[in-house]
């Protein structure tokens, strides 16, 4: 039925104004001294977030692995791996956040399992067994030798390396794997897989929990033909066509909801990870006619500096940024709901990656946080974003403990013979294990994140950058995150203003959120030189937030990294003289608006 008016701000569902925070655990705060992360850490450190004024927790994956993909390879989705703690821990966790009035979700992996989840183990037994069709098992290609390479069913590559099958001597069958050998693919077309993944989110839900972020669950629909992919510069046949977005996504996520959310009274954030989704996509899953899910994480802002493959840098420019983002906040403008990020456990720290970490190291953090928490959507802020922390200077193959980036690395040195210096280089910049270095709490040995030796190296920096430190600095940036996430709830334009795209020189995001009669502007330098605007432009007067001393702002200059909002008091006027800011004054070119990709390949 379609819907005749727009639901009034009450109707909203909660988790449109909510703004959610990342814990990856294993990297958050370890309890007991064995040097990893873990739920009596996250319960001791709970205060940090709330005090932070964020709505809602991700915990990453707590749940039985053998830890190959630190987690995302499950081996029993009801039950917290002794690593982590307990489920009573966890039940205590739930518990301990709603008491500090935030919601807890959870990351729900299931497009693969770990290999050594029972329901593999049986499956791999053999053809008659109850789930051999609970995974995709396919004879080797005929006309070649069972299990030797070039035998594999199709062509297609492993997210992190190699074939995207894997011999079972076993069951003398292949079994697909698009992540790593020990993530096997679940047969999403088998109804009864399809039965326990919702009877176990149900089991969840019942818990307490308040929802799921959806690990690629755009890839749980696969062409059943399963065929050859064209081949790309890794050697192996791109199988994205096949496997992403396939015939069945719509109607799974239909029953999902159907057999999962519909028969529970709450309202729960749903969030699904969708590496390759379009606007248009986006738009189909979150529509609030379907409601398959509240929001998608889309990737093609943090695919800027990438050509082809993730390890092939390529120079950013911030209009291209700009563009990107204003692209995503146009197209799901009327219908559907945007997902804001710049971090997360897979991808390097955005100060590092898009920012400045070094003379525009806080400048650059706040710029970037406020571009983004001052969009329509909801914001993610990662652990340790909120302090500016960094990429880690990796100087050695022995610190990285990432699976894709060591199939990486064994893959270009090992095999191909590449050179070990460039691809260290590549991993330094693009690495997963850039968000992962322990959590900065002070500036002790260890980071206030250990008493003992840390599963992976801390930042250097933390003896300068740490939350310690920043608590009681007015100008931090972990204070400057409390301030825009106070705007957010205490300003109804923050949340569902329209966005609308300023014209400005290719170095600035400028953009006007307006609701009703209220409207704030936002101009936001992206680059480490001055950006000039029009000369009326930009003034002092009516600056509600901003990351320079107020009285360096000059009206029709921002400095490196300098980002304002100011409140306007009529929708239909600019900030400072009250004419429309569409004056021809502001395309000014300025330095080239170059913010990654120095010219190093
Ligand atoms: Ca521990």
């Amino acid at each position: 039925m379609p819907q005749a008016v727009s639901p009034t701000a009450s109707e909203q569902p909660w988790w449109r104004s909510a703004v959610v925070y990342q814990i990856y655990p294993r990297s958050f705060a370890d309890s007991n001294g064995d040097g990893i992360g873990d739920l009596p850490g996250v319960l001791a450190h709970l205060d940090h977030i709330a005090r932070l004024g964020v709505d809602v927790v991700w915990l990453s994956p707590v749940y039985c692995s053998p830890q190959d993909d630190n987690g995302y390879d499950i081996s029993d989705y009801q039950d917290v791996d002794p690593v982590f703690g307990t489920l009573d821990d966890l039940d205590v966790l739930i518990r301990a956040v709603h008491e500090r009035g935030m919601r807890l979700i959870m990351d729900l992996v299931v497009n693969h399992t770990s290999d050594e989840h029972p329901w593999f183990v049986e499956s791999r037994r053999g053809r008659d067994t109850p789930k051999a069709d609970w995974y995709f098992w396919r004879d080797a290609r005929p006309g070649t030798v069972p299990g030797e390479p070039g035998s594999e069913p199709n062509n297609w590559g492993a997210v992190f390396s190699g074939s995207a099958w894997r011999w079972s001597p076993e069951r003398g069958q292949f079994y697909l794997h698009l992540f790593s050998v020990k993530q096997p693919d679940l047969n999403w077309d088998n109804p009864q897989v399809r039965e326990a993944v919702f009877a176990m989110m149900g089991w969840w839900l019942d818990r307490g929990i308040d929802g799921f972020r959806m690990d690629v669950i755009n890839f749980i629909s696969k062409d059943p033909a399963l065929p050859d992919g064209s081949m790309t510069q890794s050697g192996y046949g791109d199988g994205m066509p096949y496997f992403a977005y396939g015939p069945q996504i719509h109607a799974y996520l239909a029953e999902m909801r159907k057999r999962v959310f519909e028969p529970r009274p709450g309202s729960y954030l749903t969030v699904g990870e969708m590496p390759g989704v379009t606007p248009q996509q986006a738009r189909e899953f979150t529509s609030s006619d379907r409601g398959q899910l509240a929001m998608v994480f889309q990737f093609e802002h943090v695919m800027l500096d990438q050509d082809g493959d993730k390890w092939t840098r390529r120079r950013v420019r911030a209009g291209d940024l700009r563009d990107t983002l204003a692209r995503w906040q146009d197209a799901l403008a009327d219908d559907g709901w945007n997902s804001l990020y710049w971090n997360n456990h897979d991808q390097p720290r955005v100060v590092s990656r898009y920012g400045n970490d070094t003379t525009y190291w806080r400048e650059s953090a706040t710029a970037l946080a406020a571009v983004l928490h001052l969009q329509r959507g909801t914001p993610y802020v990662y652990q340790g974003e909120e302090l500016g922390m960094t990429n880690l200077p990796f100087d050695d193959i022995d610190n990285f403990r990432d699976v894709e980036s060591l199939n990486h690395y064994a893959e270009m040195v090992g095999r191909r013979g590449a050179d070990p210096d460039a691809v260290l280089q590549t991993l330094r910049h693009k690495s997963r294990d850039n968000a992962r270095t322990p959590m900065q709490w002070s500036a002790e040995p260890g980071a206030g994140f250990t008493s003992g030796t840390p599963w992976i190296p801390v930042n250097p920096n933390h003896v300068w950058l740490n939350a310690a430190a920043e608590y009681d600095e007015p100008t931090s940036i972990y204070n400057f995150y409390r301030e825009l996430i106070e705007l957010r709830h205490a300003d109804p334009v923050v949340v569902d203003g329209d966005f609308a795209l300023l014209p400005a020189p290719d170095e600035v995001y400028a953009f006007r959120r307006t609701l009703g009669d209220r409207c704030i502007e936002v101009y936001a330098n992206l680059t480490s030189t001055a950006a000039k605007l029009a000369d009326d432009t930009a003034g002092p007067e009516g600056v509600i937030l901003g990351n320079y001393p107020p009285e360096t702002c000059q009206p029709g200059l921002l400095a490196p990294w300098e980002v304002r909002a100011y409140r306007l008091v009529s929708a239909s006027a600019s900030h400072s003289t009250g004419r429309p800011a569409t004056g021809d004054g502001q395309r000014i070119r300025g330095g080239g608006g170059m913010i990654s990709g120095p010219g190093e390949r």
